[in-house]
């Protein structure tokens, strides 16, 4: 298995202007004929050869140039490669025919068949199981593809541009689609089946009209609403905020099962995974309506970050994804509560993101090399990258950093760059160096930042010392300071805060040295301060709070991030302790925890949505980020007993306010009812931590009443979770009767059973993988079951039996030969084995061996394995 290196980029030998291509669609043989005018590319050298990628799964039934048809002694295909042996001439036309097995592509990417229909997935690599392509994204050309198929079995027939021509015979039909912006063969998409459609018109800014059609099985016509209104928004949003009009006259979204990612932005034709365009009050969660509009506007947002103006490499992903989120997030922020949404996102990056970059697969947001570049659609790559492009935001200001994104789109529509083209632009608009800042993109690991302080009462001089440093990462042990934004504001005793020398209420300063001492004059008392605010840089802070200055905080920052992330510390301080007990204390609750949430509670009808996320605990995913040795029972018992005691300390709190959150006549999924509903499930959560009857009573009828799932399910997971497990049972039944025909909603009902932490779950888990509404082949399903228990069930994952290791290592070793992508990415828990105890550490590292054992294995999980096992 070979590895790719940026330092090795060079240009493509050969550009391709044209494809034609030409698509006999057929469940189990389909023949792609594809047309290529291509030209020797002069800036490359001469003398390179002309080198095509192909999976080995495609079969080459001829291969002609210039009409010439091509003996097998013209070429040689190895590894993936065809290379010809001929002489070319500066333009010719490259003629190639392909058959393709559709049916047998359990893999999901290139051609697939999901439940009967067919669709692509390309990105990244998907094309080349389609046909021999230079499949590389600085390879941009304009498509014709011609579809033609079997006209009852697949009457809708998909592509990407504007469909120009189309025709049938007595038993097929045929479109032809024109897409008239040249792009890499990673946005080529298709679709074919008997789908219906949603439709609206869009006018632009402009005044052009677009067409918008969002494609489904027709049982699931009644859920596309929001997903439409959805994708308007995001169209309006985009052209406000960032002056970028859509280009095509139609846009389409299409609606399939089997999916390895959450959607995907093909031009003009994005494929979704149906958990991220369905939506319906009765069968999805207002957390899944929300996930739904942010994947709708992030794939949105990329026709100009990422279609128009595309990566050069893979290395430079975090071009179009970093930015797409950073742009999603901002969306979401407008669109709901920005305090929230930054809460969401600072949760996610400091849980999962810290967690990869501390692990074996820890790498730069421009890595420097891969076997399998699946393996780098990450957390680090995403959500940090976005972090970057946030943080770039905070330091140019809303207009420059506009100005620089303007300057972007400009200078290189139409083009394949990099994120030093990015950044390069930010300097132009800025007339700033950010050399130092783009360590960044280049230095992997978190970044942690130490602040000692100091208050010279004499002289009313207050001084903070920053101290930054980053831990060795896998293939890097050198360090560099890096640019970090950190934003500060200093409180007085009343709570006001303090005017700082630029006689604002917060500053930004910019550490840029491995230490940086910051000094404010003139004060009459020792300041309480709040740094970081907004969470204004991806690092790992250390001040030592008291928790009195905790319990400050979270009553006077009026920055929402901060203010939460004040509670969240103070509940860190008491559960570590405790931690450190082995978790299973009694002992009560410290005064200061009780009174700050009782303050919470009674505060929390004037910002449900914040509340809601205010009184809930930190995870045990995050508590276990911030754990030298993940003690997974200690970390588990902990969380339980204080949620308890909480409960217990605040009962008549939490059921008044569950009381108050009570249910408005119909559901509306408007962010005021979101948030309601969230808090109102946050209160029952707590009450049945209690294990009386009377909340069960309250858990039942909630389930029985509600006319949402956001509810129902809420109640549903409530008495799930509980010790009333006849209770659960019944209504795990209920539920399965009522939803069994709604795919979605089966998902939700595996994955809560998967996450069950009582004793018992593995087998409980097999049995799940037997249901009928289980289907191995589907990822979403592999998705519910599989990855939920390893993640989640984390006291029964971990096992001292060390059976779900086991359990996953067989998984992995089954599932590599069908679904290499998935199966990756469902190994992630055992790479972790590190932060474990050395019981356990062994244990792992067993199943790890077992699966390198195993035979042979793809290049995405060798990959990760040999990374972890380093
Ligand atoms: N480009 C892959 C799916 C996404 O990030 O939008
Ligand atoms: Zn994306």
């Amino acid at each position: 298995k070979s590895v790719i290196y940026l330092k090795d980029y060079t240009v493509p030998a050969f550009l391709v202007e044209t494809v034609d291509l030409r698509f006999e669609l057929d469940a189990t043989a389909t023949c792609v004929e594809s047309v290529l005018r291509m030209r020797r590319n002069p800036q490359a050298s001469p003398d390179e050869s002309l080198c095509l990628f192909g999976h080995d799964s495609l079969e080459l039934l001829s291969l002609s140039i210039d009409g010439v048809d091509l003996p097998s002694s013209a070429w040689l295909r190895q590894d993936e490669v065809l290379r010809l042996t001929v002489q070319l001439n500066e333009t010719f036309e490259l003629r190639c025919v392909t058959k393709i097995n559709p049916e047998a592509n359990t893999a999901l990417e290139g051609l697939y068949l999901s439940d009967g229909m067919f669709c692509t997935q390309c990105e990244a690599e998907g094309f080349r199981r389609i046909t021999f392509y230079p499949d590389r994204p600085d390879v941009m050309a304009v498509f014709t593809t011609t579809l033609i198929a079997n006209k009852n079995e697949y009457p809708i027939l998909l592509s990407n541009g504007n469909p120009v021509a189309q025709g049938s015979d007595e038993t097929n039909h045929w479109v032809t689609w024109q897409d008239p912006f040249p792009k890499p063969a990673y946005l080529f998409a298709l679709v074919a089946g008997d789908l219906s459609c949603a439709e609206d018109t869009f006018i632009t800014q402009s005044g052009r009209a677009v067409k918008l059609q969002i494609y489904a099985e027709a049982k699931d016509l009644d859920k596309l609403g929001h997903a439409m209104e959805s994708l308007k928004q995001s169209m309006r949003w985009d052209e406000r905020v960032y002056g970028r009009e859509y280009d095509l006259d139609i846009y389409m979204i299409v609606a399939v099962d089997f999916f390895n990612m959450g959607a995907m932005e093909n031009k003009g034709l994005n494929i979704f995974n149906t958990s991220c365009v369905l939506a319906h009050p009765r069968t999805t969660t207002d957390a899944a309506f929300q996930r739904v509009e942010s994947v709708v506007a992030h794939e949105y947002f990329h026709n100009w970050s990422g279609n128009r103006v595309t990566c050069r490499d893979w290395f430079q992903l975090s071009l179009k994804e970093g930015f797409t989120v950073f742009r999603d997030q901002c969306f979401s922020a407008d669109m709901h509560s920005a305090a929230v949404r930054r809460v969401e996102d600072v949760t996610l990056l400091r849980t999962a993101q810290f967690a990869e970059d501390a692990g074996p697969m820890s790498h730069p947001v421009r890595p420097e090399s891969f076997i399998e570049i699946s393996n780098f659609y990450t957390l680090t790559v995403y959500e940090k990258g976005a972090e970057i492009v946030r943080m770039l935001h905070t330091l140019l200001g809303e207009s420059l950093f506009r100005k620089g994104t303007d300057l972007y789109f400009d200078r290189h529509d139409g083009q394949a760059v990099t994120t030093d083209d990015f950044v390069a632009c930010m300097e132009a608009v800025s007339q700033r160096d950010l050399t130092q800042f783009k360590r960044w993109y280049s230095q992997a690991g978190t970044p942690r930042l130490d602040v000692i302080d100091d208050y010279d009462a004499d002289q009313g001089t207050y001084s903070l010392r920053f101290i930054q440093s980053t831990p060795p990462t896998p293939g890097q042990t050198e360090k560099y300071p890096l640019h970090i934004p950190l934003n500060l504001a200093l409180f007085d005793s009343n709570g006001e805060v303090i005017p700082l020398s630029n006689g604002q209420s917060s500053q930004l300063l910019e550490l840029t040295n491995e230490e940086t001492t910051f000094v404010v004059e003139g004060l009459h008392e020792q300041p309480i301060p709040s740094l970081l605010r907004g969470f204004s840089a991806p690092v790992k802070l250390f001040y030592p709070y008291t928790e009195e200055q905790l319990s400050f905080l979270l009553t006077y920052e009026m920055d929402g991030f901060s203010r939460w992330d004040a509670g969240q510390q103070l509940a860190v301080r008491l559960l570590q302790a405790r931690i450190l007990k082995g978790g299973k204390v009694e002992e009560e609750l410290p005064k200061t925890i009780v009174a700050a949430w009782k303050v919470l509670l009674e505060n929390a009808s004037d910002d449900p949505a914040m509340a809601s996320l205010l009184l809930t605990l930190p995870t045990e995913a995050y508590l276990s980020e911030i754990s030298s040795v993940i003690d997974v029972d200690a970390i588990f018992h902990a969380r339980r007993t204080v949620r308890r005691q909480l409960a217990q300390a605040l009962e008549t709190q939490w059921l008044t306010l569950y009381n108050e959150m009570g249910s408005e006549e119909r559901y509306r999924p408007d962010s005021s009812e979101m948030a309601r509903r969230s808090l109102k499930n946050t209160c029952l959560s707590y009450l049945m931590a209690l294990d009386s009857p009377t909340y069960l009573a309250l858990a039942e009828q909630q389930f029985a009443e509600s006319d949402n799932m956001t509810e129902q399910f809420a109640a549903l997971s409530a008495v799930v979770y509980s010790v009333f497990t006849d209770s659960a049972r019944e209504m795990l039944d209920e539920f399965l009767n009522q939803w069994q025909h709604e795919s979605l909603v089966m998902n939700q009902w595996l994955a809560l059973q998967a996450a069950d932490p009582k004793a018992g779950a593995l087998s409980r888990v097999k049995a799940l993988l037997e249901h009928p509404v289980y289907d191995s082949r589907n990822p979403n399903k592999l998705r519910a079951v599989i990855s939920t228990f390893c993640n989640q069930n984390t006291v029964n994952f971990h096992g001292l039996d060390g059976e779900g290791y086991r359990f996953l290592a067989d998984k992995i070793i089954e599932l590599d030969k069908q679904n290499p992508q998935v199966a990756s990415r469902l190994l992630t828990p055992l790479t972790r084995w590190k932060r474990y105890d050395d019981q356990r550490q062994a244990l792992m590292k067993a199943q790890l061996q077992r699966i390198i054992e195993s035979g042979d294995l793809s290049g995405d999980v060798y990959e990760v394995l040999s990374k972890s096992m380093a």
